[in-house]
């Protein structure tokens, strides 16, 4: 049995990472069986989650998890689409991973009150007294990253005419299928899954969330992915 190990539960969400959403709606997409495990950081190949482990094989990241699956046990997540599909869909994926991720990232992690309600609590294991330390020091740690990325580069409203960009890029690609895949999802609608999943989480404080409320077919996507995949966490229209 595949182990994916991954975060858990947090936010009201599968898993605080979409890229950890994203291996799991692989795995449920391939139909193997598979089991969740709490994954532990330090010992991730990458420092980053999500990994699998699959008959004594480690694969870190969802990308090479994907492949993995496709190699090593024959899955064809894109199934029925011609190649222009496919490299549009992959193309799609890498912009929700190399751009929408870190616009999440930014409004979870650097807003204060959208941090003392998600990401803080990752550190309620570190002593009181420490804790203020540790987590302005991964704050930082985080600034750093958003920097080197690019996109904390950008103004807030900068950052909202990009997500907006992309927004529309997907609606576009979406079109009128009920998944990227058409009738049926496809590999791409593991990561446009997750992200939709965890961009409308309403937990946090959310400029990008209000950007994607305000397109109807990608929460309708959203409901749809959820209540097929993960039925104890449907994401709902905001009332
Ligand atoms: N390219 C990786 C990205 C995974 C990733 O960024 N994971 C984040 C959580 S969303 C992580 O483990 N971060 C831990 C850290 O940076 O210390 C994938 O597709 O799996």
């Amino acid at each position: 049995m595949i182990a994916l190990h991954s975060f858990g539960p947090a936010f009201g969400l599968p898993d605080p990472s979409p890229f950890c959403i994203k291996a799991e709606l692989l795995l449920k997409l391939s139909g193997l069986p598979y089991q969740r495990v709490s994954g532990d950081l330090r010992r991730a190949p990458k420092r980053k989650l999500p990994l699998i482990v699959d008959d004594g094989v480690t694969v870190a990241d969802s990308s090479f998890i994907r492949f993995h699956l496709e190699n090593r046990h024959g899955i064809d997540f894109d199934k029925g689409l011609d190649a222009e599909r496919r490299g549009t869909l992959w193309a799609l994926e890498k912009m929700l991973e190399e751009q929408v991720y870190w616009i999440i990232v930014d409004e979870r992690w650097m807003d204060d009150a959208n941090f003392a309600r998600g990401p803080a609590d990752f550190f309620k294991t570190v002593p009181a007294p420490l804790r203020p330390l540790v987590c302005a020091m991964v704050r930082r740690q985080v600034r750093r990253n958003l920097y080197g990325q690019g996109i904390g580069r950008h103004s807030q409203a900068e950052r909202l005419v990009l997500a907006a960009r992309a927004l529309d890029s997907l609606v576009a690609i979406l079109g009128e299928r009920d998944y990227l895949g058409g009738d049926a999802p496809a590999g791409g609608d593991a990561a446009l899954g997750a992200f939709m999943m965890a961009a409308l989480c309403p937990l946090f404080d959310s400029a990008f969330r209000r950007q994607v409320e305000a397109r109807p077919c990608l929460v309708a996507y959203a409901t749809r992915m959820s209540e097929r995949f993960f039925p104890e966490y449907v994401v709902r229209p905001a009332a």
